[in-house]
C-alpha cells in the first residue's frame, strides 16, 4: 500500500519536472527516475537537481523499464486544452486508461506513470492515471486527491489564482490569511441568470459532475465502461440535475429552464467565466448574447460537425423511440424495453462505447458541448480554444448547460411517455400505511428548513506549480443548510415483520404563476432527497433519518478533501476512498427564499421484495448510490431509476394528492433563506 501511495504524488503540480519535491509539506518526497524516463528538457539536469534534493528529503527511487509505447499519445501537445467532449481526446485517454491498467506491477506503474507525466499534456495524463487507479484492483482504494487541489484552476477565478501565486512566493506560511473568492464575481444582477450563480459555480456541484464522469468514462477498457446500468444513470442524474435547478430558478423567481431545440436561433444567454487554463495559458472564452451556432470546422482537434448532423442524429433517435426499438451494428431490431431500454437510449445519446450503432445514431450529447463550447471560433482562424462547456469539470457553471441538457432530457422523457403507467398496484404495499411526515431542525418551527450562506476554506497549493511551497488556502462563500431530520411514522397492519424501501422526494408545491402543479408536470421537478430500507415491525413505527445520512449527498469534507488530511489508518482511508462522487451535501436543500418558500415533501415506503437486489453494502463510499451508483457493484435499486416519478401518472392523476396511494404521504415544508453568513469552523 506504501508504494502504492506513492502513485499519488503523480498528481501533484501537474506541470512542474517530475523530480521536484511533493506530498505532505512538512515531509517532502522526491522521486529519483531514470534519465531515460524524462523528457529532453529534463533530461540534461534532472538527475542532478533529483539527487541534490533526494541529500534533504526523502526519496523514491523509480526501476528502470524500456520505454513505453507513447509516441501516439503525444499528437495532443503539453500545453493544449483536453475534452472529454471531442473524439479526439476521449479516444486518446481511452487507450491510455488501457495502458495504465494493463500495467503489470505498482513499481511498473510508477515508472510508466514517471514517462507519461513528463511526455503528455497534463489534463489528458491526470484523468486517464485517475481513472486507472479508480479501477485497478491493486490501487482502487487509494485516496486520489481532490481534482480541486491540483487544477484549482478549473473551480476558482483568475484573479484569485494570481493571488494566490502572490502570496506564496511573498508571504511566509506562517503569516497567510485564507484569499477570499468574492460570493459573485462573474456578472451583475444586470444579467437576470446570474441570480443563479451560487449554484451553477458552486464548487463541489462542478466537483461532483466531474467525478461522476470520472467514475463513468465514456471510452476505455470495457470492464471500466460497462457498469450496471450506466446510460440509465447518465439520464437519471442529469435530470436530477436538471430537477434541482429548476427549483433553484422558481425560488429565484426566473421561470423553468427552456430546452435548446432551435438550433439555428441566436442563443441569448451569455457567460463570462473568468477562468484562466493553468496548462494552455488560455481562458476559458466567453460568450456574447444572441451568437448563433456554427458547423464546426476545426482541423486542430480534428471536430468537423454540421448542426444538420446533430439534427439527424436527433430525428433518428426520436423515430427509434416512437418504434420502440433500435437497430444493432448488424441492422437487427432490439426493443426498447421497459427497463432496458432508457440504458439504451442514454448510451445512444451520450455516445459511450457501449452505443448500440454509433453509426447511427451518431454522437449528438458530445457534439452538442462541442458546438455550444467552440461557438465563438467554429473554424479555429482565431485560435482560440472552448468555452466551459467543452469540460467536464467547468460546464456546469454555464447557464446553457441546464438549456443543452433540458433538451436531451427531453427526448428521453419522450421515451419514458412510452412506458406502461404505473398502475395503482405498482404503486401501493397492502397494509404498510405511512401516517405521519415531519422535517426537524434544532431551534427552527416544524416543517421548516433554514438556509443560509457559509464561509470555507480549501487547500489549493499543490495546483500552484512552480511555487515555493506550504499551504495556501482560498475562501469561498457557498450555500448551506441546517441538519434537520425526518421523522416518518408507518402502520403494519399485516401483522408481520416487513421490510420496505423509504424514498423522500422535495418539489415546489407551486409554478411559476404561484399556482398548484400538473402532476405530469410537478412529477419531473421532484428531487430525491434520500432513499434507505426500513424494517417494519407489526403496528405502529417511528423512522429517524438524518439529513446528513441521504443516499444522493456526500459529507462536505469529502467534497474538499485534500490528500494531505487524510486519515492515517487503513480503515479511515477506506473511507476516504476514491469517492468524490455524491452531491455536495452542503446543496441537499435548495435556496428557498427569504420569506419562505412552499414546498412538498413526497415520502413513500415502496415493497422491498420488488426493490431488493443483491448487493452489499460495505461502506466505503456508498453514501451517495443514487446518483453515482456503488463502486464496482450493481445498482442497489431494482426499480427504474426515479420510481416513481419517472413515468406519467395514471389515468385520472391530475394532481400529485391523486396519484397518493396509502403507504405514501406528503407535507408542506418551507425553505426560509435567512440571509446570514457564517465562516465554517474546521
Ligand atoms: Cu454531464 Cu453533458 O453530460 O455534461
Amino acid at each position: 500500500m506504501d508504494d502504492a501511495k506513492n502513485l499519488l504524488l503523480l498528481f501533484e503540480r501537474p506541470q512542474e519536472p517530475v523530480f521536484m519535491p511533493k506530498g505532505d509539506t512538512k515531509k517532502k518526497k522526491v522521486i529519483l527516475a531514470p534519465q531515460q524516463l524524462l523528457n529532453e528538457k529534463h533530461k540534461s539536469y534532472g538527475p542532478v537537481v533529483a539527487s541534490r534534493l533526494g541529500e534533504r528529503n526523502e526519496t523514491i527511487t523509480v526501476p528502470e523499464i524500456s520505454i513505453p509505447p507513447l509516441d501516439d499519445f503525444m499528437v495532443l501537445k503539453k500545453d493544449e486544452f483536453f475534452s472529454l467532449f471531442i473524439d479526439k481526446h476521449r479516444i486518446l485517454a481511452g487507450k491510455l486508461i488501457d495502458i495504465f491498467i494493463s500495467v503489470r506491477t505498482i513499481g511498473h506503474l510508477m515508472a510508466v506513470g514517471v514517462y507519461a507525466r513528463e511526455h503528455l499534456n497534463p489534463q489528458l495524463f491526470s484523468y486517464a492515471f485517475a481513472v486507472a487507479l479508480l479501477h485497478r484492483e491493486d490501487t482502487k482504494n487509494l485516496p486520489v486527491p481532490s481534482i480541486v487541489h491540483h487544477f484549482p484552476d478549473k473551480f476558482v477565478e483568475n484573479r484569485v489564482i494570481g493571488r494566490a501565486r502572490e502570496e506564496v512566493t511573498i508571504v511566509p506560511e506562517e503569516n497567510r490569511t485564507p484569499i477570499e473568492i468574492p460570493k459573485d464575481y462573474t456578472a451583475s444582477d444586470l444579467d437576470e441568470e446570474h441570480r443563479l450563480h451560487y449554484f451553477r459555480e458552486d464548487i463541489g456541484v462542478n466537483l461532483h459532475h466531474w467525478y461522476w464522469h470520472q467514475v463513468y468514462p465514456t471510452q476505455g477498457p470495457r470492464a471500466v465502461i460497462d457498469k450496471n446500468r450506466r446510460g440509465e444513470l447518465f439520464y437519471y442524474m442529469h435530470q436530477q440535475i436538471i430537477a434541482r435547478y429548476n427549483c433553484e430558478r422558481l425560488a429565484n423567481n426566473l421561470k423553468r429552464v427552456a430546452k435548446l431545440s432551435e438550433w439555428n436561433e441566436p442563443i441569448k444567454e451569455a457567460y463570462f467565466p473568468k477562468l484562466d487554463r493553468m496548462v494552455s495559458k488560455r481562458s476559458y472564452a466567453s460568450r456574447v448574447a444572441n451568437t448563433k451556432l456554427e458547423n464546426l470546422r476545426r482541423t486542430v482537434d480534428a471536430s468537423f460537425v454540421d448542426i444538420q448532423d446533430l439534427e439527424r442524429w436527433r430525428d433518428t433517435i426520436l423515430d427509434a423511440i416512437n418504434r420502440g426499438m433500435v437497430q444493432d451494428r448488424n441492422n437487427k431490431n432490439v426493443p426498447l424495453d421497459e427497463f432496458g431500454g432508457i440504458d439504451i437510449l442514454g448510451n445512444i445519446i451520450e455516445a459511450t462505447d457501449l452505443s448500440i450503432n454509433p453509426q447511427l445514431y451518431g454522437n449528438l450529447h458530445n457534439q452538442g458541448h462541442n458546438l455550444i463550447s467552440l461557438i465563438h471560433d467554429p473554424d479555429h482562424r482565431h485560435l482560440e480554444e472552448p468555452g466551459v462547456m467543452g469540460d467536464v469539470a467547468t460546464a456546469m457553471r454555464d447557464p446553457i448547460f441546464y438549456r443543452w441538457h433540458a433538451f436531451i432530457d427531453s427526448i428521453l422523457q419522450k421515451f419514458k411517455a412510452t412506458l406502461p403507467r404505473y398502475s395503482e398496484d405498482r404503486l401501493n404495499y397492502p397494509g404498510i400505511q405511512v401516517t405521519g411526515v415531519q422535517v426537524k431542525s434544532d431551534g427552527a418551527g416544524e416543517n421548516t428548513l433554514n438556509t443560509f450562506w457559509q464561509k470555507s476554506d480549501i487547500n489549493i497549493s499543490n495546483g500552484l506549480d512552480f511555487q515555493s511551497t506550504g499551504d495556501v488556502f482560498v475562501r469561498v462563500t457557498h450555500l448551506q443548510h441546517q441538519n434537520f431530520r425526518y421523522e416518518i411514522t408507518v402502520n403494519n397492519t399485516t401483522g408481520m415483520a416487513k421490510s420496505g424501501t423509504c424514498r423522500i422526494f422535495l418539489a415546489p408545491k407551486f409554478d411559476e404563476r404561484g399556482n398548484p402543479w400538473n402532476f405530469q408536470e410537478q412529477r419531473t421537478l421532484f428531487m430525491e432527497m434520500d432513499k434507505f430500507k426500513v424494517d417494519l415491525t407489526p403496528g405502529s413505527n417511528t423512522i429517524m433519518r438524518l439529513s446528513t445520512q441521504s443516499s444522493v449527498t456526500i459529507p462536505f469534507e469529502r467534497t474538499y478533501r485534500d490528500a494531505a488530511q487524510r486519515p492515517k489508518d487503513d480503515a479511515g482511508i477506506a473511507e476516504w476512498n476514491f469517492c468524490g462522487c455524491g452531491w455536495p451535501q452542503n446543496m441537499l436543500v435548495p435556496k428557498g427564499r427569504p420569506e419562505g418558500m412552499q414546498m412538498e415533501l413526497f415520502v413513500m415506503i415502496s415493497n422491498y421484495d420488488d426493490d431488493r437486489v443483491d448487493v452489499q453494502f460495505n461502506g466505503k463510499c456508498d453514501d451517495a448510490y443514487s446518483y453515482c451508483g456503488l463502486k464496482d457493484r450493481l445498482y442497489p435499486d431494482r426499480r427504474s431509476m426515479g420510481y416513481p416519478f419517472d413515468r406519467q401518472g395514471r389515468d385520472g392523476v391530475k394532481r400529485l394528492q391523486e396519484f397518493l396511494t396509502p403507504n405514501m404521504r406528503v407535507t408542506n415544508v418551507n425553505i426560509k433563506f435567512t440571509g446570514q453568513t457564517f465562516v465554517r469552523q474546521p
